[in-house]
């Protein structure tokens, strides 16, 4: 007998698009660490909303850059964990899935998820500050940050600071899909940080099922109608096989 609620499991295994959420908390068990927690080593005097912002860069950039390089390293040599593979498999049993991530890190994409919509950017990408285009490769010389070949003016990470738009196309594409779908999971989000953590408001508006996979409560926990406590690298594959058993 699984220990998950029996319509929780219909509802995934009947769902016609599947709408997924996920933070920082998603990619806990690959080693990379989440906002809220504790900063460590070099970076542990700032707090994160001190250096993922747009005054911090303009007061100290070689700083925030730095920070960006140790999370950049840190990312690439982090591994997918069992959340992250148990999302790809998701994706194989539904008609259709949409997957959301607040994260930079590109675990998903690595782990292989198809459908998936950058909400804050990628850690691994970088652009202009002043033309906001794309340079790549990153230049590799002495200036910290390194300088916009074309304009001379800093480089730095693409990815959505507080009091940035997020990217058009991913705000319209995620905001579309969470309004149309019939199952919504919100994975290792603390729903702190606005607009992302409205989209599951959306679905549970258009009459979504809304399941949120969280050790901890957030301010979505009381609504959402299921909220099951836990490492999202441990109950998400367990779910998905309680809902899609492998074929004997
Ligand atoms: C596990 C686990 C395990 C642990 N398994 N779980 C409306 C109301 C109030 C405020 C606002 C509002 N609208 C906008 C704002 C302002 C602001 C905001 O929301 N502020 C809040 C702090 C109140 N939002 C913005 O500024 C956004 N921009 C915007 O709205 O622009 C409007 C605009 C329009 C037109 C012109 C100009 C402006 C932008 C927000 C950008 C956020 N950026 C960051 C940095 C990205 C780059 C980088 O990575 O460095 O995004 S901040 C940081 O927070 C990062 C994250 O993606 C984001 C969310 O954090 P997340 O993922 O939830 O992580 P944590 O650490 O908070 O939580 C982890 C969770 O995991 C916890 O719950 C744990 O329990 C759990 N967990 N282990 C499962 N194993």
């Amino acid at each position: 007998m699984s220990k998950f609620d029996q319509q929780l499991l219909k509802a995934l295994r009947n769902a016609r698009h599947l709408f997924v959420l996920t933070g920082a908390g998603v990619s806990a068990e690959s080693g990379v660490p989440t906002f809220r927690d504790a900063m460590s080593g070099l970076w542990a005097r700032f707090r994160p909303e001190d250096l993922a912002a747009p005054e911090a860069f303009a007061a100290n950039p070689k700083r925030v850059w730095e920070w960006y390089a140790w999370r950049r390293r840190l990312c690439a040599s982090a591994k997918p964990n069992p959340a992250h593979y148990a999302l790809v498999e998701m994706e194989r049993h539904v008609p259709r899935f949409t997957l959301a991530t607040q994260n930079v890190d590109d675990l998903h994409r690595r782990a292989g998820s198809r459908s998936l919509i950058e909400l804050h950017g990628n850690i691994h990408r970088t652009i202009c500050s002043r033309e906001r285009k794309r340079v790549e490769p990153r230049p590799q010389d002495r200036d910290v940050p390194p300088r916009c070949p074309n304009c001379g003016a800093p480089l730095r990470p693409d990815v959505v600071w507080f009091g940035e738009p997020l990217p058009e196309a991913a705000q319209q594409e995620a905001l579309a899909a969470a309004a149309d779908c019939d199952v919504c999971l919100s994975i290792g989000t603390s729903s702190a940080v606005y607009p992302a953590a409205a989209l599951p408001e959306i679905a549970l508006e258009a009459g979504a099922t809304v399941v949120e996979i969280n050790p901890a409560e957030t301010p979505l926990s009381r609504r959402a109608r299921y909220a099951l406590r836990g490492p999202a690298g441990e109950i998400l594959p367990a779910l998905t096989q309680a809902a899609w058993p492998p074929a004997c």
